[in-house]
């Protein structure tokens, strides 16, 4: 099933709990992450003498049923501070499913050349639950958003546009908070079967690739992630003027000689002291530590950026929340035993020869 869900906040820190709810929603069981809208600025709807919402829209595809999910969110709802006081009250957080489509099976089974991709609207009308969402089509903050991710919805037999239009004016704006749970980007040398490295040790070591890689990480704030392998192929030394976050299920002794790790309460990773130059060492014991550290680095400095770079684990499994990559891809194929997992839902946006021969600096956007 494709499910759309509406997220809004209008009290609180609104674009970090709304991000949370996203990671949260992108980690149920079954689940997937297709897409999450920008934030929107939104005037409150229905009961207006309540604080401006911040809102946006996400498309999950999910083996789990409609009022599983709900229970899902609401769990969710409940761990973010979420309190049910008055109807269309404000609060912390509100995820709300409004429209859902699956597959035909039968339909899709009996069409040959398989090109009709038949979908049927799943409908609910308990008490619990009601689908699609009885204001969808009344409500520019659901509108807005769902017409950024699906702009070729068809709702009632009229585009989704359409329905924007007919409720423009409601105070709806996109909102300057960054949306993307996690503002990744990932960098990484690869050979032409996508190879990153073997026994621990990376396949390539073009000097043009390594001025190219310090040159886009090293900026203003920036941020660098990486496994533990990773950590150790570096020689466990944070790389210089960033500050580096390695994510390590067996981070109990100190990252590197004279280093000292604490994890302060609530998941967020202490800095570990020593430095080498302006570098800064934090480290996080798996991926839900990782989301509040991140969470906390983005916060403490807005635009900073935040770039994977490796390994092959990390990769593919905060690809989901990567929004761009670099390859430095290089025409070879010597083995390997790890590699940079296939970039379904990208696309090529930039290829360029380097000036070492076979070597192209390619760069892939999602879609
Ligand atoms: N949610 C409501 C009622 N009114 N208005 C805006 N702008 N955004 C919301 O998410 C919202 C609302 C009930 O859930
Ligand atoms: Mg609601
Ligand atoms: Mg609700």
């Amino acid at each position: 099933m494709n499910i759309r869900l509406s997220i809004g906040a209008n009290l609180g820190r609104r674009a970090a709990t709304l991000r949370e709810a996203i990671r949260r929603l992108a980690g149920l069981p079954g689940t997937r992450l297709l897409a999450a809208s920008s934030f929107y600025e939104t005037a409150p709807w229905g009961k207006t003498d309540q604080p401006p919402f911040l809102n946006g829209a996400v498309e999950l595809e999910t083996a789990l049923a409609p009022e599983t999910l709900l229970h899902e969110t609401q769990a969710i709802e409940q761990a973010l501070g979420r309190v049910r006081h008055e109807h269309w009250g404000a609060r912390t957080i509100d995820i709300d499913l409004v429209y859902a489509t699956e597959e035909d099976g039968v339909a899709a089974a009996a069409d040959a050349n398989g090109t009709n991709e038949a979908t049927r609207i799943v409908r609910r009308n308990t008490p619990e639950l009601r689908l699609p969402h009885p204001y969808l089509l009344e409500r520019a903050f659901v509108l807005e958003p769902l017409h950024e991710i699906e702009p070729g919805l068809i709702l009632e037999g009229r585009p989704i546009a359409s329905w924007c239009e007919k409720n423009a004016g409601q105070g709806v704006k996109k909102s300057d908070e960054l949306a993307a749970p996690w503002p990744l980007q990932s960098i990484a040398c690869v050979s032409a079967d996508r190879g990153l490295g073997k026994d621990g040790k990376l396949l390539f070591r073009i000097p043009e690739d390594m001025a190219f890689f310090k040159q886009q990480t090293k900026t203003e704030g920036s941020v660098v992630i990486m496994g533990r392998k990773t950590w150790e192929s570096l020689g466990r030394k944070p790389l210089a003027g960033r500050t580096n976050v390695v994510v390590s299920s067996s981070m109990k002794a100190p990252l590197f000689e004279g280093g000292r790790a604490a994890i302060a309460a609530g998941g967020v990773v202490g800095n570990t002291g020593r430095t080498s130059g302006t570098a800064h060492l934090e480290y996080a014991s798996n991926l839900s530590q990782l989301s509040v550290l991140l969470e906390h680095l983005h916060c403490e400095r807005p635009h900073r950026p935040f770039w994977l770079i490796g390994g092959g684990t990390l990769y593919r499994q905060l690809l989901p929340y990567t929004s761009r990559i670099f390859l430095t891809e290089v025409a070879a194929t010597p083995p390997a035993d790890t590699f940079f997992p296939p970039l379904d839902g990208f696309a090529c946006i930039k290829k360029s020869p380097a000036k070492t021969p076979g070597v192209m600096f390619a760069e892939y956007l999602r879609k």
